[in-house]
């Protein structure tokens, strides 16, 4: 399927199941799997139909926006940042799940240590190298599992889930952590990202089944 086929299929699908009245559901399936989810042993990809091939040499990340001290990180510097391991469980706005993922790479409390972000800032921007964007209240994105990760299972995060670095945000649908970030900017406004704007939740609380807008 062409990206604008798949991307237009992805917004109609949220629009019509909005329009027959899709309801959150209030209790989760068990005490694990949240609500209207089911479990899959591998690991689906989606993306927008590109996956950008980014060479370890060529790779930085951006923090900025509102924050006293704007940094890129290039991969050695991102490297040289205290590294963290965490074991999560992954749930996909299109009804699948995945448990037991162990993402290591550094903290996102780390990358706000580091840039001092200024009082204003209370939501984050994420801007990735395929052109995706989600944005994420800032309170969610200071727990303490939200990684900017680059490894998955003890290896480097394939390209295909989004390495060199992706957004880990496990408490939200998946949608909200970036693949291929590139930028991750601190604002006093919130701003809507790719999904957002298409019919998607912009708190994204799987065990609220906050699916659609
Ligand atoms: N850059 C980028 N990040 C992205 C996406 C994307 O298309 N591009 N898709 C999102 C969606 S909808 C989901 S469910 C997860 C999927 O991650 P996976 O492909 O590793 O399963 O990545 C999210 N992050
Ligand atoms: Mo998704």
């Amino acid at each position: 399927m062409s990206k604008e086929r798949y991307i237009a299929a992805k917004q109609k699908w949220a629009e019509k199941r909005v329009a027959s009245g899709f309801r959150p559901r209030a209790e989760p399936a068990d005490g694990r799997l949240p609500p209207g989810q089911r479990l899959t042993e591998g690991f689906p990809v989606l993306d927008l139909g590109v996956q950008p091939e980014i060479s370890l040499d060529a790779w930085a990340v951006r923090v900025d926006g509102l924050v006293e001290k704007p940094t890129s990180f290039n991969w050695s510097q991102f490297g040289a940042l205290p590294q963290v391991e965490d074991l999560s469980d992954f749930h996909c706005v299109t009804t699948w799940s995945k448990y037991d993922c162990t993402w290591g790479g550094v903290a996102f409390t780390t990358l706000y240590e580091v840039v001092q972000p200024k009082a204003e800032a209370k939501f984050v921007y994420f801007t990735s190298y395929d052109g995706y964007s989600t944005n994420v209240a800032l309170e969610h994105c200071l727990d303490g599992d939200v990684l900017i990760a680059t490894s998955f299972d003890g290896a480097p995060v394939p390209r295909e889930h989004g390495g060199p670095a992706r957004v880990i945000i496990p408490k939200l649908y998946a949608w909200k952590g970036a693949k291929f970030v590139k930028a991750i900017t601190f604002l006093a406004e919130d701003k809507l990202g790719f999904w957002e704007v298409r019919g998607y939740s912009n708190s994204a609380d799987p065990w609220k089944e906050e699916r659609y807008a």
